[in-house]
């Protein structure tokens, strides 16, 4: 009987589309769910008349499959990857894989690898990013963990992932739980990215009152440029086009305005606590999902406490290009963040991270894919131990000649009471990282008059401590 070449467990949106997508490209698979009816409607549905070998047990899944086993589980992150990984562990032999494909914590994976290991097994903590789209055509795949688990799955991976001009969506991200640490900062990223376009849009809708055609035409304006060319901006270009099938008018207009948040996005704001790395950008687009959640609040709110309200009386025109350059300027600044916190992390946790190599897998295949990618890989390419990206020459000159449009477009919000969370977040990081001189001389004065914390001098040495009698 042939064996198949790869496994997967778990038939739900993403499992189902990875397993076809390995499939199309020429591998043989094998593929179980713990409810089985989801198996034999696959099997009788998309999968008819392809590759691909059901199995009703874990056991008759495990001798379906040739050695060393590659096993991808694509399941619910947290307990049910443990639940299965300790129904296979006594199936399977030495050298054989498991390869989690899911949204696991970085801390779980590092444990997972270390378990596996020490049992002869081998364990990939493996982002996948595309949503189901990607799963099926080509995702971009951040796998870490065991080594040579990665060199036995790279001709695999290598062919499903995302192809791109220079190669497929897919490298060896690190050791651990690196795999999983990256996919956590990129969906980081992704929130950082929405918000701002949120910001945008709103600054667009609510100050310049253009319609839904006309932000459609904006957006898709600015997804021909070289700075915007993004997944993203695409999308919500479409957004803007799509009638409302239950009712009159835009579908957007009928959206309820509460956005949730849950793992990914969260979790990158406590790392970045953790290692002690800013990233206002990304934690203000968390912010924002949560204050957005507050919906029935904000609606009893909104009743008693009036803002400063009146309209934009500027160039229509010349505001939109405005808010264009603050999105990119913006934009820069949360990228920064993120590389700044994989960069610390990577020295943290021994991750040996390349930054303009993942800055290459996410040009395809992903949520935040971008033309703008391209410049991050070269900064880094140039300059491996850049600090910030904001140093890299091509950012540097962008923001210092577009800074003046992004603060103009910041009191333009604040003066008519728009919220704008995310580029706020954005101009303070750029005025904090480019100060030579931060008001927190203040702060160590206050923290060493209460409680003696000491504080250094602008006039000694680094690292020389002084107390003041202060009474
Ligand atoms: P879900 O996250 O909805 O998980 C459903 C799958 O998990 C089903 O196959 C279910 O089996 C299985 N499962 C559960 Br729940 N508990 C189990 C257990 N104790 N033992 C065995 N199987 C169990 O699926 P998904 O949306 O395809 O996502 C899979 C992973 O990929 C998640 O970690 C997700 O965060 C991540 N991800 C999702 C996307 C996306 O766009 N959806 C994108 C990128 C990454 P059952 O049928 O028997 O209940």
């Amino acid at each position: 009987m042939a064996l198949q070449n790869f496994g997967v467990i778990g038939l739900a949106v993403m499992g189902e589309n990875l397993a076809l997508n390995v499939e199309r490209n020429g591998f043989s698979v094998a593929v179980y769910n713990r409810t089985t009816e989801k198996t034999t409607a696959f099997m009788e549905n998309r999968a008819q008349g392809k590759n691909v070998k059901p199995a009703h047990s874990l056991e008759e899944f495990v001798a379906s499959l040739e050695r060393p086993r590659k096993i991808l589980l694509m399941v619910k992150a947290g307990k049910p990857v443990d639940a299965v990984i300790e129904q296979l562990k006594p199936l399977l032999e030495p050298g054989d894989m498991i390869i989690d494909g899911g949204n696991s914590l970085y801390e779980d994976t590092d444990r997972r690898v270390a378990d596996l290991e020490a049992a002869g097994l081998r364990f990939i903590g493996m982002g996948v990013s595309g949503g189901e789209e990607g799963a099926l055509n080509g995702p971009s795949l951040m796998p870490g963990g065991t080594r040579e688990a990665y060199e036995a799955i790279e001709p695999i991976v290598t062919k499903i992932a995302a192809q791109v001009d220079d190669g497929p969506c897919v490298t060896y991200i690190g050791p651990k739980g690196a795999g999983h640490y990256v996919k956590m900062v990129h969906n980081g990223i992704e929130y950082g990215d929405m918000q701002l376009i949120a910001e945008a849009y709103d600054l667009l809708k609510n100050v310049l009152g253009l319609t839904n055609e006309q932000l459609h035409d904006v957006f898709a304006e600015w997804d021909e440029t070289e700075e915007l060319d993004s997944f993203l901006i695409e999308i919500t270009a479409n957004i803007f086009k799509k009638k409302d099938d239950m009712g009159d008018g835009f579908l957007i207009d009928k959206i309820l305005d509460a956005a949730g948040q849950k793992g990914t996005g969260r979790w990158t704001v406590v790392s970045s606590l953790e290692l002690g790395v800013p990233i206002p950008t990304i934690t203000a687009a968390v912010n924002a999902r949560v204050m957005s959640a507050y919906k029935d609040e904000r609606m009893a709110a909104a009743k008693e406490l009036a803002g400063p309200g009146g309209k934009f009386d500027g160039n229509t025109q010349g505001f939109i290009n405005k808010v264009r350059d603050a999105l990119y300027c913006s934009k820069m600044c949360s990228y920064a963040q993120g590389m700044a916190l994989l960069g610390t992390a990577s020295q943290e946790f021994e991750y040996n991270l390349d930054l303009g190599e993942i800055a290459r897998i996410w040009k395809g295949g992903c949520i935040i894919k971008a033309g703008f990618l391209n410049k991050i890989k070269r900064a880094f390419d140039e300059n491996p131990n850049l600090a910030n990206l904001l140093l890299a020459p091509e950012f540097k000159q962008t923001i210092l000649d577009r800074q003046a449009a992004w603060r103009e477009v910041l009191m333009a919000a604040n003066g008519l009471g728009i919220p704008v969370p995310a580029f706020s977040a954005s101009l303070d990081y750029f005025d904090s990282y480019r100060r030579e001189r931060l008001p927190q001389n203040l702060t160590q004065a206050q923290r060493d008059y209460f409680g003696a914390h000491t504080y250094e001098r602008t006039d000694k040495s680094r690292g020389e401590f002084f107390h003041a009698e202060w009474f």
